[in-house]
């Protein structure tokens, strides 16, 4: 079933891709302080994952035990240098470094593990791309200074991230701050960067409202930490990182093609202020409508317009798409206002299977914000089963990236848009970060745990580890 793809550059970074919470496990290993991912317990049979008020006795929290790449790593590096991998993408647990995220001092056994594993890849031939805030930040920073939404966490994540550039200078050139910063639309359902649960008593517009403010301060924190790192090490690339979902207008019936398009303003506009350096008109004017108070003062508007990223990170899964609801200021919320486009088959979890989508959004994001871009997650979240050998046949999973990885050479080499390196998700199985189950796989390789943690951690290739080695030898032409 192979097919032909296109040549890549040969410099492009084929890669893979995780999250510290998500498989390092170690929750309180090395002096490391508890993060809002160690008190969210797992979703069950679809229900969503819940934010507790702290960590219970005998909760099943999975991030605590991940899949114990805390201990294992060195091992999996081996695996992934097999597989051809050129860049590996993960991120620093806040907590590892400033357990509370108030301190002064950073904790020495916490730097020390990161640099022990950046050691590691380097040694492999693997370059780290590393996110600084993965969906995670200490939760002290939540009971105490009540989040994102309160100025003070600029400072310390800023704090955070030069001890972190200077630490690491010499071995990590790519950098994120915030993964999928706009994924925090869904104000009703929160986000657990804003700490949330305490959002469930707010009005909608109230919720709205501090999602906007706590979104400011993420990026002005990201724009300074972006001056920081340049001032460090000028050839560090700071990215932006965007969930990049093209919303699509269910007719042609111009109030739905409006429709999708302010869906596209709302949910993108934080790439219009890390990219382009300013807020949107239509946005300052909703929020002036609603009496919105965000805080942005001069100082903030200069730093935004001064320290742009210096590139878009991004994932993409899906595509999505909706009808007009008739509403002038767009309660926009992704969770309820959309509909099944029917020329698309979903993931068994309702994830709309679109290929095309991802060429038309590089090419979106190229027009709109000029800037290089690095797919930093895409991939296939399937119950897979071992057969009676103890063998994954993932063919599902390979046709998903043939189908992918073909528009997405399409937009690199036949329409120009510029495109540092391509990470798969959860190129090892571990924990999904929406439902905490283990049984959401995306990796190449297989990791023998279940849900409750239960299993040997042995890891085994899939039949996509043989299939991805093909194609990373191959510049993308073995598909
Ligand atoms: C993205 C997150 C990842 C990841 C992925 C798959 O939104 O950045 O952390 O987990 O989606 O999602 P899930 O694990 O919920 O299937």
């Amino acid at each position: 079933m192979t097919k032909q793809g296109l040549k890549m550059p040969d410099n492009f970074l084929w890669g893979g891709a995780v999250a510290a919470h998500q498989l390092e496990g170690g929750w309180q290993e090395g002096g490391k302080g508890v993060s809002i991912a160690d008190v969210m317990l797992a979703g069950k049979n679809g229900v969503p994952r819940v934010v507790t008020d702290g960590v219970l006795p005998d909760g099943n929290y999975p991030n605590h035990r991940g899949i114990d790449f805390y201990h294992t790593y060195a091992d999996d590096f081996k695996l992934f240098k097999e597989m051809g991998m050129k860049a590996f993408r993960t991120s620093i647990a806040w907590t590892r470094i400033f357990p509370n995220g108030d301190e002064t001092e950073p904790n020495e056994e916490g730097l020390q593990f990161y640099d022990d594993m950046f050691d590691a890849l380097i040694e492999n031939g693997i370059e780290p791309v590393i996110t600084l805030s993965h969906f995670e930040m200490p939760y002290h920073l939540v009971t105490e200074y009540g989040g994102w939404r309160n100025r003070k966490l600029i400072d310390f994540f800023v704090r955070f991230a030069e001890v972190v550039f200077d630490r690491y200078k010499n071995k990590v050139k790519y950098w994120m701050t915030f993964n999928e910063i706009n994924n925090q639309t869904s104000w009703k359902d929160p986000h657990p960067m804003l700490q949330n649960s305490a959002l469930k008593d707010y009005s909608e517009d109230e919720a709205q409202e501090l999602m906007y403010l706590a979104s400011h301060h993420e990026m002005v924190a990201s724009a300074l930490a972006t001056k920081v790192a340049h001032e460090i090490n000028p050839e560090m690339q700071v990215g932006c990182m965007i969930a990049m979902n093209p919303v699509y207008p269910a007719s042609s019936n111009p109030k739905d093609i409006l429709f999708a398009e302010r869906a596209m303003q709302t949910r993108y506009y934080w790439g219009d202020v890390q990219a382009n350096g300013k807020y949107p008109n239509w946005l300052l004017k909703m929020w002036e409508h609603k009496g919105f108070n965000i805080g942005v003062t001069e100082e903030d508007k200069e730093i935004l317009a001064k320290y742009t990223c210096d590139y878009i990170g991004f994932s993409y899964y899906m595509s999505w798409t909706v009808s007009d609801t008739g509403d002038e200021w767009l309660e926009y919320d992704e969770t309820t206002n959309h509909g099944d486009n029917p020329f698309l088959k979903q993931s068994d979890w309702g994830w709309q299977i679109d290929p095309v989508g991802l060429r038309y959004a590089m090419n979106w994001m190229w027009d709109r914000w000029q800037k290089p871009q690095f797919i930093v997650e895409n991939g296939f979240g399937a119950y897979d089963k071992k057969d009676e050998n103890g063998e994954v046949h993932d063919d599902y999973r390979i046709s998903y990236f043939q189908n992918h990885i073909s528009e997405m050479e399409k937009a690199v080499v036949l329409d120009g848009v510029e495109l540092y390196g391509y990470c798969p998700w959860g190129v090892i199985d571990l924990v999904s970060a929406s439902t905490g189950e283990m049984a959401k796989r995306y990796g190449f390789i297989y990791v023998d745990l279940d849900d409750m943690g239960e299993g040997s951690g042995e890891r085994s290739k899939k039949d996509s580890f043989n299939w991805y080695q093909k194609l990373v030898k191959s510049d993308g032409v073995d598909l």
